[in-house]
């Protein structure tokens, strides 16, 4: 899986956080899942634009394996002073597995938001996507026995983050200590979720498959909400091109 020589030098020039970040990712995807290729839509590899002048530039890395339709890695750099790391692991839907959603936004070397879940897609019992959703056993149990971490800034959740879990992490690290809990914690939800994908059955009924269908849709709706992720590629490409992006590349509806 060759990357162009472009790529290796924006996660070079990227907040150390996301880079570390995005190797962490990167190897644990690679150690803990049987990866194969994944067809990203031809000209939305790699995207470059302009932003109030300055140049918008995206990179991403996607895979599959057995469990996911679709594993997305983000990396993206506005001017010199924005950067972005976007990562969503998406199920397949005949497995009765959460989203894990990862989201680090750097302003002039300063995290912003920084935003982890393990977000829950329905119900076993097949309730409509809107009700409560909760996170399949065991996820509960091995999230809850993780050591308490505390950051001294936590952040609001806007109107349309109701579709994260109760272990939603959503903080602006403030210290090295912070963004290295962060980074740690990330580590360990990834851990537990490939642990328990590979462990996953597939779905006995097409009745919880289709549950299931309705809640990832539920979901990626509610995120192409993200008015502020809209706004910067609105900016930088245009609102016909934003949107194609956010409904095919971030958050694509089965
Ligand atoms: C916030 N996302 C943001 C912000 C920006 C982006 C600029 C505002 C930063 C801040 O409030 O400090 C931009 N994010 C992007 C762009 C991309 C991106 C351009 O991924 C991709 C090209 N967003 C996700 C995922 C989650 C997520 C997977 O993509 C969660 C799992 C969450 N981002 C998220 C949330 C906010 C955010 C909750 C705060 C939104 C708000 O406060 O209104």
């Amino acid at each position: 899986m060759g990357q162009p020589v472009r790529d290796i030098q924006l996660r070079e020039q990227q907040h150390p956080t996301i880079r570390k970040l995005s190797d962490v990712i990167e190897r644990t995807w690679q150690s803990e899942l049987a990866l194969s290729e994944y067809q990203t839509p031809e000209d939305l590899g790699y995207v470059e634009g302009s932003l109030e002048g300055e140049r918008l530039t995206i990179q991403n890395y996607c895979y599959q394996t057995p469990q996911f339709r679709k594993l997305h890695l983000e990396l993206a750099r506005i001017g010199k002073n924005l950067d972005i790391l976007h990562c969503v692991m998406f199920p397949r839907p005949n497995f009765r597995l959460p989203i894990l959603g990862i989201d680090i936004v750097a302003g002039r070397g300063q995290i912003s938001a920084a935003i982890v879940d393990l977000s829950p897609v329905s119900r076993v019992d097949g309730a409509s996507p809107e009700e409560n959703r909760t996170l399949p056993h065991p996820y509960p149990e091995r999230i809850s026995s993780l050591s308490p971490v505390t950051f001294t800034q936590p952040r609001e959740l806007p109107a349309w983050g109701k579709i994260f879990s109760d272990f939603c992490l959503f903080v602006r690290p403030v210290t090295p200590e912070e963004e290295a809990a962060f980074l740690s914690r990330v580590t360990q939800y990834l851990l537990i979720h490939c642990e328990l994908a590979n462990a996953a059955e597939p779905v006995g009924s097409i009745e919880e498959e289709s549950a299931i269908l309705a809640g990832q849709r539920h979901y990626c709706l509610k995120q192409q909400q993200n008015d502020k992720t809209r706004r910067v590629l609105e900016n930088a490409f245009g609102s016909e091109w934003a949107d194609r992006y956010v409904r095919t590349m971030l958050f694509d509806v089965m």
